[in-house]
């Protein structure tokens, strides 16, 4: 399908930046470097949780009277009415989340200017036994960063430790959303929780690992699977979790630095959606059905495909009963953990944008191609409404100011636009992993 005039345009302007140089095209380039969050200084740590704790209290309204015009308050924040705009399950994860974290960096850095950049959490160095910072103070699951690894069982396993201990979670009041109303009312219960997520605790959750890995045991030993679970389907990943018990009882998944670094190999994962397929179980589990889905899990690591979804997994947990989820299992509404959740999502864009910069290296044509993104369902057969490349991403909740240039099409920016504006080379930030 030939490309849609104003990507066309993104071309010609790409080649032409091509063949200039960034640096020629459009003054000396400086991208903002994003660091691991063991990283930060004193300063820029602080200047980061100052920023998030703005955010989650005082509104878009009025912390734009207050910091300028790229704030945003934790109302607009919210992923869920995204989600119900298809930010999953295919094509635009990562697009998604890209915009998502770049609107929330650009409205940190207005807040706490001591801030550089939005860091990103390294699961690989909190891998038991083999993480740098893995029972070291420097782990995430500390009283400094995050707070213990499963909640508390006095109170129902809400956070009572790290920096945001006991922090609740906002209830649903719908005057608050007037605009999202008919994609997103709440959690049953009456929080702003995915629709379907029965828990009434207020605090942010953590259930116990151990419960995950009894869910999916049962899961796994039901003939066929369970089919509520979606990456149960896949052929013998139910389940072969890779996990270790600590002194405590306590169950840690493992993410071994190996499987981090497999999705980045443009040799074995040539296309933007086989990067996606490594990444993550549940894209994979709704791939077309041409798809080898044992190619991404077997005989390789087997949990290479949970990169994106162990740390959703072992923070947030399941409650084991009526659908009561963990706020970090949430896929609607994650940003509940609101460390965990940017800094492990930042963590992804970082494998992508690593694996775009080795894919452009092997390939110069690849930033011309959109790194083969699916533009047709004929390319991608599964592909939901609003997922291709040339659509607006999230229409019913669209990104319209996180580059400097406005969207092409007023409703706001499209996939392609995403990959353009973030390309090698003129993307506004990097990862110091990439320098
Ligand atoms: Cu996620």
């Amino acid at each position: 399908m030939a490309p849609a005039l104003p990507q066309r345009a993104a071309c010609a302007a790409m080649l032409l930046i091509m063949l200039l140089g960034p640096g020629t095209a459009a003054g000396a380039y400086k991208p903002r470097i994003r660091k691991e969050l063991r990283s930060l200084t004193d300063e820029e740590y602080r200047s980061l949780i100052i920023g998030l704790s703005t955010m989650l209290t005082i509104s878009t309204e009025a912390g734009r009277r207050l910091f300028g015009p790229k704030y945003i308050g934790c109302g607009e924040r919210r992923a869920a009415p995204r989600v119900q705009s298809n930010g999953h399950n295919g094509p635009p994860f990562m697009t998604f989340h890209r915009s998502f974290l770049l609107e929330m960096e650009q409205s940190l850095l207005s807040v706490g200017p001591g801030l550089k950049a939005l860091p990103y959490w390294d699961i690989t160095l909190d891998n038991p036994g083999t993480g740098k910072y893995f029972g070291t103070p420097k782990t995430i699951f500390s009283e400094k960063y995050a707070g213990q690894n499963d909640g508390d069982p006095i109170v129902g396993s809400g956070v009572t430790t790290g920096v945001f201990a006991w922090r609740q979670v906002n209830r649903f009041i719908p005057a608050q959303w007037p605009q999202y109303l008919k994609v997103y009312n709440g959690s049953t219960a009456g929080f702003t929780r995915g629709p379907t997520n029965t828990n009434a605790n207020p605090l942010v959750t953590r259930f116990p690992t151990q419960n995950l890995v009894k869910a999916l045991k049962q899961a796994a030993d039901q003939p066929g699977g369970n089919t509520s679970l979606p990456f149960a389907k896949l052929p013998k990943v139910a389940f072969d979790m890779d996990y270790v018990v600590n002194q405590n009882g306590q169950v840690l998944l493992r993410y071994p630095v190996a499987n981090y670094q497999r999705c980045l190999d443009p040799k074995t994962y040539k296309t933007w959606m086989e990067w996606n397929f490594c990444l993550d179980i549940t894209i994979l589990a709704t791939a077309p059905k041409t798809v080898d889905k044992g190619k991404y899990l077997w005989p390789q690591v087997g949990t290479t495909a949970l990169l994106h979804a162990a740390p959703h997994w072992t923070t947030g947990g399941v409650g084991l009963k009526n659908n009561s989820i963990g706020d970090m299992f949430d896929v609607s509404t994650s940003p509940n953990e609101p460390l965990l959740f940017p800094l492990h999502h930042a963590n992804l864009d970082r494998s992508a944008m690593m694996w775009q910069a080795a894919a452009t290296k092997q390939d110069p044509s690849m930033p011309f191609k959109y790194w083969h993104y699916p533009a047709s369902k004929a390319e991608y057969p599964t592909a939901n409404d609003g997922v291709l490349l040339n659509d607006v991403l999230c229409s019913n909740a669209p990104f319209k100011t996180i580059f400097s240039s406005p969207p092409a099409n007023p409703k706001g920016y499209t996939h392609w636009e995403v990959l353009y504006y973030t390309r090698p080379g003129a993307s506004p930030y990097i990862y110091d992993s990439m320098l």
